[in-house]
């Protein structure tokens, strides 16, 4: 039986994250079969769905002239800039077909206000602002989180430090994982993953 305070939180498994979308990391589609088979050991099941206006501020192209992939400084603090992904109602930003999206009670759209990204499915990236979902989480009681997505050292890596700030149990599972692994952000999330009591699994 399923328990009933362990969620599963599968994390921006989209096609603009997948071979061939706007912002595809390397492997991103293998990791879908396994979560698929996973879902069947969660009686709680989230998904969450990165979800941008057009006019985003992350988007390299609506800050003008920049690259893709550089820095800029958001009054919030530092904030890499993206290729242009993940709009609102766009293919891109869909579900990946394979994924099997049925039996999630809840998906948690995020990153929809312009002015700030929200990498972490808790807290936008001004790290004050709440997405709602640790209420809804304590709500349900659940204590224990097991996390799964795209990407591990951007939007899998702020939620799972988040949730172990706010006092959650959580694991990730590396396996069914994929990274972008920006200039050492795969590293750079690992130890941060383990510093705030992570469990990383393979
Ligand atoms: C993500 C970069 C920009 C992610 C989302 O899901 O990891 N990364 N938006
Ligand atoms: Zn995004």
């Amino acid at each position: 039986m399923p328990r009933s305070d362990t969620a599963l939180i599968m994390i921006d498994i989209q096609n603009d994250f997948c071979p061939g979308g706007a912002l595809a990391v390397d492997g991103g589609s293998d990791i879908i079969a396994r979560i698929n088979q996973l879902q069947a050991d969660y009686a709680v099941q989230v998904l969450t769905q990165d979800w941008h206006p057009k006019d985003h501020s992350s988007f390299a192209e609506n800050q003008n002239g920049a690259e893709a992939f550089t820095m800029i400084d958001m009054p919030y603090g530092p904030q890499v800039l993206w290729p242009v992904h993940c709009v609102q109602g766009s293919h891109g930003a869909d579900f990946h077909s394979n994924l099997r999206t049925d039996s999630a009670d809840m998906i948690l759209r995020k990153g929809f206000r312009s002015a700030i990204d929200s990498y972490s499915a808790f807290f936008e990236n001004d790290h004050k602002t709440r997405t709602g979902l640790e209420g809804y989480l304590r709500e349900r009681g659940v204590h224990d989180l097991v996390m799964v997505g795209l990407a591990t050292d951007f939007c899998v890596r702020y939620s799972a430090v988040d949730a172990a700030k706010l006092g959650f149990h959580v694991t990730v599972l590396e396996g069914a994982c994929r990274a972008i692994d920006l200039d050492g952000s795969l590293v750079a999330a690992r130890k941060d993953m383990l510093d705030h009591g992570i469990r990383l699994v393979d």
